[in-house]
């Protein structure tokens, strides 16, 4: 069933410089030449597969690595200072990363386009103003906008993959409800890695430069089954639905003619057109953040070691549980709910809506508050941006659009008009501005989604796609070992301060 309405008359395979420069394409898309062309396309009969079209772009992408690799082996591309040695290695240029890089004004690019303009070039599913999961993977892995058979060729194959194992439902039911969602999910994952291709590629002797294939249906089954343990988290730990059927078989087999988005929220229980374009909107931004941020860092980490794509993203998982990244968007929630409960003790009723005045000041002194007893004012800040996310924006226009009246959407809004200004004064924050974590929780929660200790599962829902991605690339072009060097403060200090003893690493050596 074709269900993808058609955006733009840049929904064909383009080239991406020409996609980058021409993103208000999209708004001339109702000519009837353009939609000729689509339909043409959208009557095609047989779609080249994924592996095909992958194997085309990897031939050509693994000549470029050769001849830099070969040509240009010991250009200088990134220093480090002492500063980034202690700082997170902020800033330092020091490996690659083909599925997106952030831009510190306009963020996240994926394959370089703008996340705005991604939204704008992507086809949509009938009747929703965001893209579907599908369009977006193939976006990732093979860099070009897909035709509307391509996702509907990728919804089927993700389709024929979504039978999750049973062991890994009753490992799931073994585990207390009282363990983090997040935890949950990891251990979810690991328990589906006995359907790897890639391991057993790689004990049947395949060689590493050709395990890519393993990983990419690796990489296909668990995008399409992570949804599936997800909403099987949510439901047996919020709603109370323990393993037995007739849940499972719900869902398992439900909902085939709908896209990943709107398949995971009626797994989840919500099954109205608002909750699955959000959850459309969710899943199609926080899917990537260049390649060193802890989740992707970690799956690139863990995959090197040709760990497969189960394992390194359980590793991905981890380090999106932290509150400093993906579990951000519940200390929001809880920040936020702190802030209501001070609001309502310090002035009785609506202040927001009474007295707008008294409620920004009263919202100035929490946020000292909160800087006060050396806490982050959660939801931002960022490690690479430097402006306002455009992923905050694009939340704050559906909230405009779908929740006009929701308290904690107002608060959210009144929170983004004091918290730079304190922060700036604070002195110590690089990027004062709001992240994606500061609005996301607001809006699943005005949806019924109140369980915010599972907001960082939506997360990984969507962050699955970019790193998973990035990784069948790392084993195309046959990527070595992650292993970077690293010194201790005394090696530090003598080779800044100058002492005898320092003996300078030989780079040839690498
Ligand atoms: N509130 C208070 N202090 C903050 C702050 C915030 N929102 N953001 C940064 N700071 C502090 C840092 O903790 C750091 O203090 P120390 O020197 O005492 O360690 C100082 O300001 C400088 O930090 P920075 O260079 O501006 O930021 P970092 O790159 O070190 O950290 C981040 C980035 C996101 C961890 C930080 O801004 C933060 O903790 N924000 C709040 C948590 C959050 O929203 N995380 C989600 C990020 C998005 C994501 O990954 O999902």
């Amino acid at each position: 069933m074709r269900f993808y309405r058609l955006l733009a008359s840049t929904v064909r395979r383009h080239s991406l410089a020409g996609l980058a420069r021409k993103p208000s394409q999209r708004h001339i898309a109702t000519s009837s030449s353009n939609l000729d062309t689509v339909v043409a396309q959208s009557l095609q009969p047989t779609v080249e597969s994924l592996e095909q079209v992958l194997e085309e772009k990897i031939e050509h992408q693994r000549q470029v690595v050769a001849r830099l690799r070969s040509q240009h082996a010991h250009r200088v591309i990134g220093q480090c200072t002492v500063k980034q040695a202690y700082g997170g290695m902020r800033g330092i240029v020091c490996s690659t990363y083909e599925t997106s890089d952030v831009d510190p004004i306009n963020g996240v690019r994926i394959r370089e386009i703008p996340i705005v303009d991604v939204h704008k070039l992507l086809p949509v599913p009938n009747s929703c103003d965001h893209p579907s999961v599908e369009a977006l993977l193939w976006l990732l892995l093979t860099g070009d906008v897909p035709t509307l058979a391509q996702v509907d060729y990728l919804r089927d194959e993700l389709l024929n993959r979504r039978h999750v194992p049973s062991a890994a439902f009753r490992v799931l039911d073994a585990i207390p409800l009282d363990v983090h969602p997040m935890v949950q999910l990891s251990i979810g994952i690991l328990a589906l890695q006995s359907q790897s291709t890639m391991s057993a590629a790689y004990a049947r002797g395949v060689p590493k430069d050709s395990l890519w294939r393993d990983c990419l249906s690796d990489v296909l089954t668990l995008i399409a089954q992570q949804p599936i343990i997800a909403a099987y988290i949510y439901r047996r730990t919020y709603r109370n639905e323990l393993a037995q059927p007739p849940s499972v078989d719900n869902l398992l087999d439900d909902y085939d003619n709908v896209d990943i988005a709107a398949r995971l929220s009626r797994m989840m229980g919500y099954s109205d057109r608002i909750t699955e374009d959000l959850f459309r909107l969710h899943l199609t931004t926080h899917m990537d953040h260049g390649g060193g941020s802890a989740s992707c860092f970690g799956v690139r980490v863990t995959g090197s070691t040709l760990a497969d794509v189960f394992q390194a993203w359980s590793s991905g998982v981890n380090g999106l549980a932290g509150p400093l990244h993906g579990r951000a968007n519940e200390e929001v929630l809880d920040w936020l709910d702190n802030l209501q409960s001070f609001l309502h003790k310090e002035a009785s009723g609506d202040v927001l809506n009474r007295n707008e005045q008294k409620a920004i000041q009263l919202i100035t002194q929490f946020c000292w508050g909160t800087l006060n007893a050396r806490r982050v004012i959660p939801g931002y800040g960022h490690t690479t941006l430097l402006a306002t996310d455009p992923r905050f924006r694009m939340q704050r226009e559906f909230a405009r659009k779908h929740m006009p009246h929701d308290d904690l959407c107002r608060l959210a809004s009144a929170v983004y008009r004091v918290a730079p200004d304190v922060l700036k004064r604070h002195g110590k924050v690089r990027n004062p501005w709001p992240n994606v974590d500061a609005h996301s929780g607001v809006l699943l929660q005005n949806r019924g989604l109140t369980e915010v200790s599972f907001h960082a599962v939506m997360f990984a829902v969507s962050r699955v796609l970019g790193p998973c991605s990035n990784l069948v690339w790392d084993r195309a072009l046959n990527l070595s070992v992650v292993r970077p060097m690293t010194v201790t403060t005394k090696w530090i200090q003598a080779k800044v301060e100058g002492n005898e003893a320092y003996t300078p690493p030989d780079p040839a050596f690498w």
